[in-house]
């Protein structure tokens, strides 16, 4: 099967370049077949990076984002141009592991429509993050793992795997962070095939954040309420 990683990038120029090589590479080196699709929305260079990378790999394809941007509206283009059999999401800032990657292609090929990963379950690791980002993160995602009765205890974490036939029946429309979790939700009350497993995610090196965790909070909310009171 062939796997698509999506990667979205807002100002990463330290990352630009490194993401993309560390993941082509790894991927080359498993005898993937696979392609690298990068969304951006930089005005610091990151763009002309992207390119130069594009320029000299096969199978990248380089996207300029939407008018507003937004993290889950690159994400949704990146899906909608992606030729692979397996979409992942995957963090420009090399927060997400690929061996987890590598983890989520093999339960695919092994019959699940989606792979969820729980960087809160046994085996998962959070490698230096703000406390108090993780407790939020950790109460808002017991509560919406609660209301929809989930095998996972971090149904917000965007870095998941699918099925391409997951992603068009849910037809997602968020265009901020809560785009992941309003796919895992929607797929989850048509009744998809899942697991969950333990993933591993540090902290950036470089740059900035551009998430603010009380807005994304409040949007994961909103969704998963919205979804749990039409959908079911
Ligand atoms: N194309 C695009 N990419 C975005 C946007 N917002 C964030 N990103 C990228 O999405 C990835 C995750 O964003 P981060 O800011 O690291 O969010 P986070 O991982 O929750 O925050 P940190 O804890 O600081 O790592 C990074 O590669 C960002 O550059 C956006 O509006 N458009
Ligand atoms: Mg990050």
């Amino acid at each position: 099967m062939k796997t698509s990683l999506i990667i979205p990038f807002k100002n990463e120029k330290e990352y630009a370049e490194l993401t993309m090589d560390t993941a082509y590479s790894y991927m080359s080196e498993k005898n993937l077949n696979f392609e690298l699709i990068a969304v951006d929305d930089s005005f610091d260079g990151t763009w002309e990076l992207l390119k130069l990378f594009q320029a000299s790999h096969e199978n990248v394809v380089v996207i300029k984002g939407g008018n507003p941007p937004g993290y889950g509206k690159a994400l949704r283009q990146g899906f909608a141009a992606a030729t692979g059999d397996i979409l992942i999401p995957f963090n420009g800032d090399l927060c997400d592991s690929l061996d987890d990657v590598m983890s989520y292609i093999q339960h695919i090929e092994n019959g699940y429509d989606m792979v969820f990963g729980s960087r809160y379950m046994e085996g998962g690791k959070i490698l230096d993050h703000s406390s108090a980002k993780i407790l939020l993160s950790r109460s808002g995602n017991a509560f919406l793992q609660w209301i929809f009765n989930a095998k996972c205890t971090d149904l917000t974490n965007t870095f998941k795997a699918y099925r391409r036939k997951v992603l068009d029946a849910v037809n997602p429309q968020a265009n901020g962070y809560d785009l992941g979790l309003e796919i895992a939700l929607k797929a989850l009350t048509i009744g998809y095939k899942y697991t969950t497993i333990p993933v591993i995610w540090s902290a950036r090196l470089y740059g900035t954040s551009k998430m603010s965790i009380l807005r994304s909070m409040f949007s994961h909310l909103r969704t998963g309420l919205a979804i749990r009171f039409t959908y079911s």
